[in-house]
């Protein structure tokens, strides 16, 4: 009588299968992130800088040890690409996510999601997310990203850096290794940049590759001030300006900076809004104005580095990311982690709740267990929303105009509630 009972409640309830009120079906838990630019200009493909603590994540056992499960999407359920500068065990770790659009004067909301212990393949993706981007990981020069200028003598990527050296000749400036991109906006060059004595790195003008900006030591081999200038090469490559013609920007020489440039084409040159040494913590704020000697419509400009075998050494990059800069970065705010299942779901019968007439036009009436707000949320097969609503009163309609004909999975659900039905919509 018993075993009989429970097959009749079997055959009347629905089973509840994964409720994700989410774009990643499958993933425990999300946060909505707000990116607050009710101050800035529109932004469109731009690389939002957050810092997440993934290691606590980790550590409680809600992201995976490699953060292979961490994914970001915008409100439509695109997913978003992203980079994480730090090691997934950072609880400081500064991760960009390439946003489509960012309205000015308003907010605008993406999400992150994780808790998927079988999402083993990481969706980070460097060149995805920046303008520019290489790490030089994979021991292989990767020359649809750098082309060299003159001879040379050494350009190898070796223990995860990029080295350039050139065969030493009297006009060794004019030689160098250019990234084959260029950069027509305001960019911010993030990159670890090596360079000691006769060494440089700077910009190349599209236009005219032999007119650049070098940022160079000033001194020697016996230079304690341990500073670079920006100066030009119409000085024919010698770095002795005077004391106020341009921006001093301390730097040490010998180790590899972790450095960004905030950086913007204008009519003739350059202008530096801002430079800063990460290992030192100096920071240099322009605006300052550089002109690339010949160049009177410039298309663009290359990054470079230039190097000068009489110490035989050379200029180096661990990394370089180059992103998009803004006059007024966006603020990012996350809201408090959600789960994306309900706990404790309670699933009705198939003889309270009622859907009608099915298949339809996409009006549809609900018969509901009470007079509670239901919210209603219908997916396509392949998960994301379609169209969303409430449902008020026992008998509620909803009206679902101008979606596609096909096969839909409609949830409805308030509190610990939950019902699942499939629509067909003709
Ligand atoms: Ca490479
Ligand atoms: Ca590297």
């Amino acid at each position: 009588m018993k075993k009989q009972l429970l097959t009749l409640l079997a055959a009347f309830v629905i089973p509840v299968l994964s409720f994700s009120q989410t774009c990643y079906p499958g993933w425990n838990y999300y946060r909505d992130i707000t990116i607050d630019n009710t101050s800035g200009s529109a932004l469109t493909d731009y690389q939002a800088g957050l810092t997440i603590q993934t290691g606590a994540a980790i550590l409680a056992g809600k992201l995976n040890s490699d953060a292979s499960d961490l994914r970001f999407s915008d409100m439509a359920c695109n997913t978003l690409s992203y980079y994480m500068d730090s090691a997934a065990s950072s609880n400081q770790n500064k991760i960009w996510v390439k946003v489509p659009s960012i309205a000015a004067n308003t907010t605008t909301t993406i999400q992150f999601y994780y808790g998927n212990t079988s999402a083993t393949n990481s969706t980070a993706d460097g060149d995805a997310t920046f303008i520019f981007f290489d790490d030089f990981e994979d021991n292989a020069v990767n020359v649809a990203k750098w082309n060299t200028f003159g001879t040379y003598s050494l350009l190898t990527e070796t223990g995860g850096e990029l080295h350039y050296n050139c065969v030493y000749e009297e006009n060794a400036r004019y030689k160098y290794v250019y990234t084959v991109a260029d950069f027509t906006n305001r960019v911010v060059i993030d990159a670890g940049v090596y360079h000691d004595d006769q060494h440089a790195f700077g910009y190349a003008s599209t236009d005219n590759l032999l007119s650049r900006i070098y940022q160079r030591p000033i001194g020697n081999a016996n230079d304690t001030l341990r500073l670079i200038s920006i100066t030009d090469t119409t000085s024919n490559g010698s770095y002795a300006p005077g004391a106020d013609d341009f921006p001093w920007i301390p730097v040490a020489q010998n180790t590899m900076n972790n450095l960004s440039v905030d950086v913007e084409l204008v009519s003739a040159g350059l202008r530096f809004h801002l430079f800063k040494d990460h290992t030192s913590g100096e920071i240099t704020s322009g605006p300052f104005d550089i002109a690339l000697p010949g160049v009177t419509n410039s298309s663009g400009f290359k990054f470079c580095l230039s190097a000068n075998d009489f110490f035989g050494s050379y200029s180096g990059l661990s990394y370089i990311k180059i992103r998009q800069g803004a006059e007024l970065l966006p603020a990012s705010s996350f809201s408090p982690e959600h789960l994306t299942t309900p706990v404790g779901i309670q699933s009705f019968s198939t003889e309270i709740i009622q859907v009608y007439p099915n298949p339809s036009f996409g009006d549809f009436t609900l018969n509901l267990p009470d007079t509670r707000h239901y919210k209603a949320v219908l997916k396509d097969v392949t998960g994301r929303i379609s169209w969303q609503g409430t449902v008020e009163g026992k008998t509620g309609k909803i009206s679902m105009t101008g979606i596609s004909p096909g096969i839909y999975s409609l949830e409805i659900y308030e509190g610990t509630t939950f019902f699942q039905k499939k629509l067909m919509i003709q």
